[in-house]
Formats: C-alpha cells, structure tokens, sequence
C-alpha cells in the first residue's frame, strides 16, 4: 500500500509506517506541490500525510484509492471535509499535542509586543543602540491586565496558564459553547463578543475558522476594543482583515498585535505591519518545536495506519463517515 508524504519527515516517523508493511513515497523539492502535482502523486496511493497542502474536492474526486487523509495539523479549513466524508474517507488531525507550544508562541508575542521587542531589537541593528529618552518608545506592564480570548480551547487554556502564573492575569472568553473546565480552573468569566471588545487588555484569537467568524476582526471590531489593547492572532489569519488591522494600529486605534498567522500566508517582506513599532509578526510557527513536531507526525502516522487497516482513527474529524461506510456495507 503507498502512502504520500508531502514533505520530508524524520526517519523514525517513516519507520511507523514502514514497519507495518506499507511503502511510502515522500516529495523531496523545496517546494509545494501544485495540484495537478499532487493528484497525479495520489492517484495511485491510498493513503496521504497532508503537511501544509491545501485538498478541495477535485483533488479527491481524482483520487479514487485514497483510503485515509491525516493531515499534520488541528486545523482542517484547507481540507473539504465534506467531499472527504461523502466520498467516506476519513480525515486525521493533531489536536491535544500541539497545545502547548502553540498556546507559548501566543503567550510569547503578547510579550514580544507589550515590551516592543522587536522594534528594540531592530535599534541594534541599525546601530542605535546609543542615547535613548527615558520616556520614549516604552513598553506596557502586563501585570493584572485583563486577557481576552476568542474560542477558549486547548491552546486558550494554555496561554491563560502562562499568563495567570506570570502576570496575574484574569481571564474573559467568549465561545459558541461555554468552557465549565476553564470557569472551574481559571475562574474565567464568559461575555458576550461586545464585552469581550470593551474589556480585554490582550485579546487573544484561538478559534476555528469558519463561514461565520471569517474577516470578524475588522475596523468596526478594533474600534471597540480599548485604545491599549493588544491583538493576537495564532489561529488563521482569515479572522482577522489585515488591512484594517494596519488602519487600527497606525490610526491608534489599538495598541499594538502579534500575529504569527497572517492573510495571505506568506505575508510579503516588504508588508507596512512589519515595520510599525508595535507589531511582531512570526511566519506560522506556532507548533514549530521539536517534540511538538515529533508527536503531531508521529499521531499523523497512526491515524495512517488505522485508516489503511479500516479501524477508527485516533483523531478523526469526520467520524460520520464510519456510519456511512456501514450503510454502505448494509
Ligand atoms: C500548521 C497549524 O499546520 O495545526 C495547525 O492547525 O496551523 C500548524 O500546526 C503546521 O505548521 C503545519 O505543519
């Protein structure tokens, strides 16, 4: 059985799904694939590692023996589940293990940002590093600000830890569904999407994308939120309209945001939002650690393997499908 891999893997992943017998082929250019690439790579395999590859429902339509999709990530808006699900192929996701390492880098740009780092950083560079006014360019103290978050998850919950254990920060979400765990152990506090706006220090985006909050962050949102307010956006950079972010921040609107998920991905060198003062902007690294990126390739080829042997995934996202096939089988 032939799985393709979209992008090099480490060899102790490979040796998973080597050692259960299947044959795998990886793409090896220092690019990604175009669609007509990788339908032509999948067509005949029947399994794919989906590693930073977008699959809407040609590509599956094309690809008659794919039996599993798991893609190296939480995230599956660049995947048409629904056409996946109809076609009853189920799809794998990461979520849990990157978690953490996602919820530090939001915790690290609300830092990188309040005590603008970047810019300081960039003094050196450019040789400045020489008289400074006591009172210019400072940064703000994150001591006991209120910590907004919008979709308060796993990775939420993560970011509000860090930053209840460094800077006392209390804590107020608004979700689709209420988060008990988070009120229980965070003492977080539920509001509506206005008080959210109105009350957040640093509000921090963790939702899913989707029809309903795509382009919410836009100029009539960030006119709401305080004038001191920090935006941070780890999620997708489709919630948030990158243009009226740059009018916000330049106008004063709000204060300062760090995003390491931009709108279009790659952001381009020479985007006015790199070079404010107050912004610092990361190129989607959020899960980039080594053990981070060890346990999702690692779930990743498992949810291979018990797709390829027809068993539930570990982590599907389309667990409808398994009651399809049944009805199929019937
Ligand atoms: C990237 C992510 O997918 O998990 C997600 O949803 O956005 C990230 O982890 C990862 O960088 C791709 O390998």
């Amino acid at each position: 059985m032939k799985i393709f891999v979209t992008r090099l893997i480490p060899g102790m992943i490979q040796k998973i799904m080597t050692d259960a017998g299947h044959e795998i082929e990886i793409w090896q250019e220092e690019r990604a694939l175009e669609s007509g690439e990788l339908i032509a790579k999948c067509q005949q395999a029947e399994a794919l590692l989906c590693i930073s590859q977008p699959l809407n429902a040609d590509f599956f339509l094309q690809c008659p023996n794919l039996r599993v999709v798991a893609t190296n990530s939480v995230g599956y808006d660049h995947i048409d589940v629904a056409k996946a699900t109809e076609l009853g192929i189920p799809i794998g996701n990461t979520p849990g293990v990157l978690s953490k390492a996602t919820g530090d880098t939001a915790f690290l740009l609300m830092q990188m940002v309040a005590r603008k780092a970047l810019f300081w950083h960039k003094q050196i560079l450019d040789d400045n590093w020489g008289f400074a006014q006591p009172f210019e360019n400072l940064g703000i103290d994150l001591q006991g600000k209120t910590l907004g978050i919008f979709g308060l998850g796993r990775i939420g919950i993560e970011l509000a830890k860090s930053a209840q254990g460094a800077f006392d920060m209390p804590l107020i979400y608004h979700n689709r569904n209420k988060n008990e765990e988070a009120e229980k152990t965070l003492g977080a506090r539920y509001v509506g999407f206005e008080e959210l706006l109105e009350q957040s220090d640093v509000l921090s985006v963790h939702a899913n994308l989707n029809n309903e909050n795509k382009g919410i962050f836009d100029l009539n949102v960030f006119s709401k939120m305080k004038r001191e307010a920090i935006f941070i956006n780890t999620a997708r950079g489709a919630l948030h309209q990158e243009d009226d972010l740059l009018k916000a921040l330049q106008d004063g609107i709000i204060a300062g945001a760090g995003l390491d998920v931009t709108n279009p991905e790659p952001m381009k060198a020479d985007h006015p939002l790199l070079s404010l003062k107050n912004t610092a902007i990361l190129p989607h690294i959020g899960s980039a650690t080594a053990e981070t990126r060890k346990a999702m390739l690692s779930l990743s080829a498992y949810n291979i393997l018990a797709g390829l042997e027809g068993k539930p995934l570990p982590e599907c996202v389309n667990p409808e499908v398994y009651q399809k096939n049944q009805q199929h089988a019937v």
